[in-house]
């Protein structure tokens, strides 16, 4: 067989379901061999979004999303999609092909060194120089992928290489279980909550990947520990519950900061430093348990003193077996936290304004999604507000990026997460700014036949930064733009597109699109005027008075 052959067969031996992606004529044995395969290739307008794709498969299945690009610029189109998979932990794989390697007739043209451009953007980065190798290198790439921590992994598959005649097998992924931790671990971090005074749980991104949920669900209805979110860490534990104190989305002065202040000791799992940080540790300060897969990448603000390492779901599982509520436990400044918290929330959520206010929109937006609906955030100042905001109520439902906070992946990874889960509601919500990055994928969804949400705030400018603009005390400068008609440009791909004109239409609109079959593109006019006013002043004074 020749070589790209074995390559789709290994590729289908990890149990790969679709490549998301652009080929270039270096790829054509590839793609001829894909031909006859099960594997769905998912063919998209930008290389970039099919790297969001890809990883966002591999965020909500935990097996490696796979992309394809060709050489040169198809590669180089893929580096974003790189660096967010491989800061927000999710597992993916990138093929590239490549010119000729044995002998080439062209020059330099489109050469770039694409497995020394990966390096820093991946776990692992290899060119194929012979067909015998495709099925160790094939493996090794996915056991890296998927492996905690997940990341992004490339193979380049040269033209030559992929047209070679070889022979073999795809090898089998091993018997393999993660370690768990040891029960020293266990039992020293269990006496220090026995002793703690105000314990608190702060749940982050790990925790959101793998099977957690119900442990710590059961952790905190044994013990009654209130628990706070990282923007990754939503919806491991229903927010709904009553010892939720709210999400970390802000950087200080929230309402959670200040229950975060108040413990003396912290139960971080999950806790990944590619995120904003949920809280800042100085000497003398609370005490932290670090609980994770792997060890505390020590830092200037974190600096655990125990860590539990190994599998987090056994860890918790062991917490529950000996953790019983104690005495000594005080949580009554939390629960006012909690109420301080939901009452200011509560204020905005009914402002009849229009362009449409942040908290009335994430209210709206809660209202129509059910519990298992999914929302994918693109990058904007409206991030904080859904985080802040949005009670998630099952993991991986609430899909941002705080790792890399790229702009452009709202639109392909609700699109990734309708194909995941076809029979549950899915919206992309993204700024007038980052919908424009991908907005050519509409194209892709219509072709694909998806049902899908696509909500667009419009506020005619980079709106994220001029609130920081605003903050810091400069002149409004540099960040407005005009928009394309939004209707129009939706009807131009063949998808539906509306237009709401009060903020009492929203919730209506969002529920007819969300069962009439098609991609729907709403184009909602967002009034940020007073985002400083709220996130940077109110906030701080109501919560300091709690
Ligand atoms: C690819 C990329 N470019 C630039 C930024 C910096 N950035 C963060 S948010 C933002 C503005 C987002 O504007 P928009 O999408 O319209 O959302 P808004 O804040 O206006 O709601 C910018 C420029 C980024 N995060 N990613
Ligand atoms: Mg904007």
């Amino acid at each position: 067989m020749k070589a790209s052959d074995l390559f789709v067969r290994a590729l289908e031996n990890e149990g790969v379901e679709y490549i998301f992606g652009i080929p270039g004529e270096e790829n054509l044995d590839l793609l001829d061999s894909l031909s006859r395969s099960q594997i769905r290739l998912i063919l998209t307008r930008h290389e970039q979004a099919a790297g969001f794709m890809a990883a966002t498969y591999g965020r909500l299945t935990g097996k490696a999303g796979v992309c394809l690009s060709t050489l040169g610029p198809g590669a180089t189109n893929l580096v974003t999609a790189a660096a967010y998979a491989q800061l927000g932990g999710m597992p993916m794989l990138m093929i590239t092909g490549q010119k000729p390697i044995k002998t080439s007739k062209q020059g330099q043209f489109q050469l770039i060194d694409i497995v020394d451009t990966m390096r820093p953007l991946t776990k692992y980065t290899h060119q194929i120089v012979s067909g015998s190798n495709i099925p160790s290198r094939v493996r090794e790439a996915f056991r890296l992928a998927e492996e905690e921590r997940p990341g992004a992994t490339h193979l380049e598959l040269p033209e030559d290489i992929a047209r070679e005649e070889t022979s073999g097998n795809p090898l089998p992924a091993s018997f393999a279980r993660r370690p768990s931790a040891e029960e020293k671990s266990i039992r020293e971090a269990v006496g220090r909550l026995e002793g703690a005074k105000h314990p608190l749980l702060v749940i982050g991104a790990a925790a959101n990947r793998r099977l957690t949920s119900r442990m710590l669900r059961q952790f905190v209805e044994q013990t009654e520990i209130p628990f706070v979110t990282t923007q990754m860490g939503k919806g491991v534990i229903d927010e709904d519950d009553p010892r939720f104190l709210g999400n970390a989305a802000l950087t200080e002065g929230d309402f959670v900061h200040r229950a975060v202040q108040h413990a003396d000791l912290i139960i971080n799992v999950g806790h990944d430093v590619i995120e904003k940080p949920p809280f800042i540790m100085r000497e003398g300060g609370v005490q932290v348990i670090h609980v994770n897969f792997f060890s505390a990448q020590v830092d200037p603000v974190y600096f655990p003193q125990v860590e539990v390492i190994g599998d987090i779901a056994h860890s918790v599982w062991q917490f529950n077996e000996r953790l019983r509520k104690q005495a000594c436990w005080d949580f009554s400044y939390f629960a006012k936290v909690r109420e301080a918290s939901a009452a200011h929330q509560r204020e905005g959520a009914d402002d009849p304004r229009f362009p449409i206010y942040p908290q009335r929109l994430v209210a709206e937006v809660r209202r129509v999604m059910p519990d298992d609906g999914i929302i994918a955030l693109d990058n904007g100042i409206y991030k904080i507000w859904f985080a802040r905001n949005y009670p998630a109520a099952a993991p991986n439902t609430v899909l941002l990026d705080n790792a890399l906070a790229a702009m452009g992946a709202g639109l392909p990874s609700a699109m990734a997460a309708r194909l995941v889960f076809p029979d549950r509601k899915v919206m992309a919500i993204c700024g007038d700014g980052g919908f424009m990055m991908n907005s050519q994928e509409l194209e892709t969804a219509v072709r694909l036949g998806l049902q899908l949400v696509v909500l667009i705030l419009r506020d005619n400018a980079y709106g994220m930064i001029k609130w920081k603009q605003d903050h810091m005390g400069f002149e409004s400068f540099g960040l407005d733009y005009g928009n394309p008609d939004f209707v129009k440009y939706a009807e131009s791909y063949g998808a539906h597109g509306h237009r709401a004109t009060s903020a009492d239409q929203l919730a209506p609109l969002l529920e007819k699109c969300h069962v009439e079959p098609g991609v729907h593109v709403i184009d909602l006019p967002v009034d940020y005027s007073e985002n400083n006013r709220i996130l940077n002043h109110e906030i701080q004074e109501r919560s300091a008075r709690v």
